[in-house]
């Protein structure tokens, strides 16, 4: 049971809140990827991206829950998350991409509809027999050809290969989840099956999780209505799963990295060392809601790194705090290369018996 109206521990959370149905067919999809990647000898990363969304009311047709009218949901389109995992494929890691329904996935970013419509990069070729007598309308009929325009060739070409490279070896496994409540039953689920990885599994927090919730048992049966003037909801906080997480579901052994969002830029540094002093893993990596594309701070355990790669001059202190900063003005540059390198660099000390997390 909740321990007070407004807070849930993680255990009250899962003993109260319904799992989403597909939960045990996806842990099946997980466990047998993991058994793969772990013959072949690789690391793992599950990748969490995109925002998270929280339903107001229910709406139970046919005997199943299906989407509400109503719910709160956040910014992040999943660009952090997406790209790192392409990062984590040309390191060599299999990824477990865990992502919002719709957010934006490795690979096909770079053709988002927002962003790069696919549809301006094709041309019709008309077809041999209908060249005189080509029009708008009519092509697509006869024996058309689509191809890529010119200018755009080299860079699809570099991305596809990739991309096919990569499910052909199968090193890329998808997960989707909508609400916060899917995200939270299935990142515990994928974290125990991930946990036989031991050393060699990270887990890379990047979706944006939403910190207040409404319990089932206090959401409205059917869309909420109007005509009472004003809407008071009171939500719950979600529970602090980094902590069960760190202690319980990875058994302790897992390199975890999560990320501090802020828009207070006095707040970043302070909030993300809590985070680390209170859940005890390796990595948090903070970022300013307005500079996150350009710049974001590594805090993590000072006894964890050479000296080398610490910025911080404060010798009382416990953390390590170390900044990555790239051109704003390089459209070229992806700052997502730099933080996979550096985490790519902190797990292999860790995978080789490092001692970064050892704390109250
Ligand atoms: C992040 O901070 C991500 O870097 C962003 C990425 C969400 C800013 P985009 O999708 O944005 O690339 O546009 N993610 C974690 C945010 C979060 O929910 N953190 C929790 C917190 O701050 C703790 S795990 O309390």
């Amino acid at each position: 049971m909740p321990e007070s109206s407004s807070s849930f521990s993680a255990e009250s959370y899962f003993a109260t809140q319904p799992p989403p149905p597909g939960l045990e067919h996806d842990i099946e999809g997980v466990k047998e990827f993991v058994r793969r990647q772990q013959e072949k000898g690789r690391n793992i990363v599950l990748v969490t991206s995109g925002g998270t969304t929280v339903p107001l009311e229910l709406n139970v047709a046919y005997g199943q829950l299906r989407p509400s009218v109503r719910f709160l949901d956040n910014f992040s389109a999943g660009t952090r998350g997406a790209t790192s995992a392409e990062y984590f494929l040309k390191a060599g890691y299999a990824v477990l991409f865990m992502h919002r329904q719709f957010s934006l996935q490795p690979f096909s970013r770079h053709y988002s509809h927002s962003t790069n419509p696919f549809l301006d990069f094709l041309e019709i070729e008309p077809g041999v027999e209908e060249r005189s007598s080509f029009t708008a309308s009519g092509a697509g009929s006869k024996g058309s050809q689509i191809c890529v325009t010119l200018d755009k060739r080299e860079t699809l070409l570099e991305v596809l290969t990739v991309y096919k490279a990569v499910h052909a070896a199968g090193t890329l496994h998808t997960l989707t989840f909508v609400t916060v409540n899917d995200y939270l039953w299935l990142l515990r689920a994928v974290s125990q099956e991930l946990s036989v990885m031991k050393r060699k599994a990270m887990y890379y927090l990047a979706a944006a999780v939403s910190d207040f919730f409404l319990p089932r048992q206090k959401m409205a049966k059917h869309k909420i209505q109007s005509g009472k003037g004003s809407l008071h909801i009171e939500m719950d906080q979600v529970p602090k799963i980094l902590k069960p997480m760190v202690d319980n579901w990875t058994g302790k052994d897992g390199f975890v990295v999560s990320f501090k969002l802020e828009t207070d830029p006095a707040l970043l540094i302070p909030k993300a060392e809590t985070s680390l002093q209170r859940y005890g893993h390796q990595v948090v990596i903070g970022n300013d809601l307005n500079r996150r594309k350009f710049e974001v701070v590594f805090i993590s355990w000072k006894d964890a790194l050479p000296s080398s790669s610490i910025d911080t001059a404060d010798s009382s202190s416990s953390f390590a705090e170390s900044w990555l900063r790239i051109d704003p003005y390089d459209h070229n540059k992806e700052i997502e290369e730099d933080i996979v390198a550096e985490l790519v660099k902190r797990h292999e000390m860790w995978i080789a018996g490092g001692t970064t997390s050892i704390k109250p």
